[in-house]
């Protein structure tokens, strides 16, 4: 690597997105280029978001850890595949948003330059993804409807809505009673706590295809109580930080599904580990999303087209979170599939002159 530019991008949110912690109107996620000997430039996104709400990272942290740590990391190793960068990487702890902008930037890199699509490079399978699509809090109960009834009729083949304390049963039962066919499930990114088993026995009854992170990551033996008593799959997303999280809470029973991630795993190479140990043992696993801007969204379509991503992953199309994506053609879902390109690398160009009008703050370093 001769030079890695990052850049922190803003984009509005066409819709504000209400989660148990916090809600959002524009989102500011790092872009990392790295550019070889040859000139040729990977991309990769780090799309933490901007407090440390949902992992302990923020868009901040992210920043200094890979201008000050990664970028110099990265200049000085010499790969030849990127599970060896990544390899390289694991010498930092953590910062798992951090290390997959770079990971996700050296698989854009590699598979274009042996002229293969990113989803090839990866193993995947299948020439389009079931999506998947995630509802946040809403002012209204009314306003949530309003928003299934929109992604239902442009085809999302799976609805998730974010549930708090307060925002659980109630809500989940008048969805179910507008909806009753309609594959749904709800995400609590940790809000509760066992002593809120009686709302998981009423979700238990809604015919849901999975519960989302009900309890705090790193309790896994809650995680563990609560699925022998509900027959409900758990789906575990925060808990999930690494392959061998993965194989604890298999052993433990702590869930049934597991939500891969790219960004919370730290990049493709741990993602695909994950989704190896998920099909061997029979997990049915998917792919989450983190609100991406379109290079950080085509890595998710690339991993999703891997064969173990048996259900519908969080792969929206670019319209349902911005209006201009950075990518030079959005990526679109039509009748519910995400298409993956065919193309060499990562499928969709970054819109270079966007990007630039959006940068409000850049660093290179070399
Ligand atoms: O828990 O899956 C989550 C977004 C930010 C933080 C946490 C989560 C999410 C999503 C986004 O659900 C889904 C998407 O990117 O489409
Ligand atoms: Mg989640």
């Amino acid at each position: 690597m001769t030079r890695i530019t990052l850049r922190r991008v803003r984009l509005p949110l066409v819709h504000e997105f209400q989660t148990s912690s916090h809600a959002k109107r524009f989102l500011d996620h790092i872009l990392v280029s790295i550019e070889n000997d040859d000139g040729a430039v990977g991309w990769g996104e780090i799309a933490s978001p901007s407090g440390p709400f949902y992992a302990a990272e923020t868009v901040s942290s992210c920043w200094a850890v890979a201008r000050d740590f990664l970028a110099p990391l990265v200049l000085g190793v010499s790969w030849d595949h990127p599970s060896v960068l990544a390899q390289a990487m694991g010498k930092i702890r953590g910062n798992h948003f951090a290390r997959s902008g770079f990971d996700v930037a050296a698989w854009s890199l590699w598979s274009a330059g042996r002229g293969e699509s990113l989803a090839f490079s990866l193993g995947g399978t299948r020439s389009r993804v079931p999506a998947g699509v995630s509802l946040g809090i809403e002012p209204t109960v009314d306003a949530l409807l309003e928003q299934v009834a929109a992604r239902v009729a442009e085809g999302y083949q799976r609805v998730k809505l974010k549930i708090a304390p307060g925002w659980d049963v109630g809500v989940v039962r008048s969805v179910r009673a507008a909806f009753p066919q309609m594959p749904l499930h709800v995400d609590a990114n940790g809000a509760f706590s066992l002593s809120d088993i009686s709302v998981f026995l009423e979700l238990d009854e809604l015919g849901l295809l999975m519960i989302e992170q009900p309890f705090a990551p790193r309790d896994l033996l809650a995680h563990a109580a609560l699925q022998e008593r509900i027959s409900t799959p758990i789906c575990l997303d925060e808990s999930i930080e690494d392959v061998a999280d993965l194989a604890t809470a298999l052993k433990l029973g702590a869930g049934r599904v597991v939500n891969i991630k790219v960004s919370r795993m730290g990049g493709l190479t741990p993602a695909i580990r994950a989704h190896d140990l998920a099909r061997a043992e029979g997990i049915p696993a998917w792919c989450g999303g983190m609100h991406e801007f379109g290079i950080g969204r085509a890595a998710n379509v690339a991993l999703s087209s891997l064969p173990g991503f048996t259900m519908p992953s969080d792969v929206s199309g670019s319209d349902k979170y911005y209006a201009r994506d950075v990518t030079t053609a959005p990526i679109v879902c039509t009748g519910g599939f995400v298409d993956i390109p065919a193309t060499p690398g990562l499928g969709w160009e970054p819109d270079l002159a966007f990007i630039e009008s959006q940068t409000i703050d850049r660093v290179t370093v070399a």
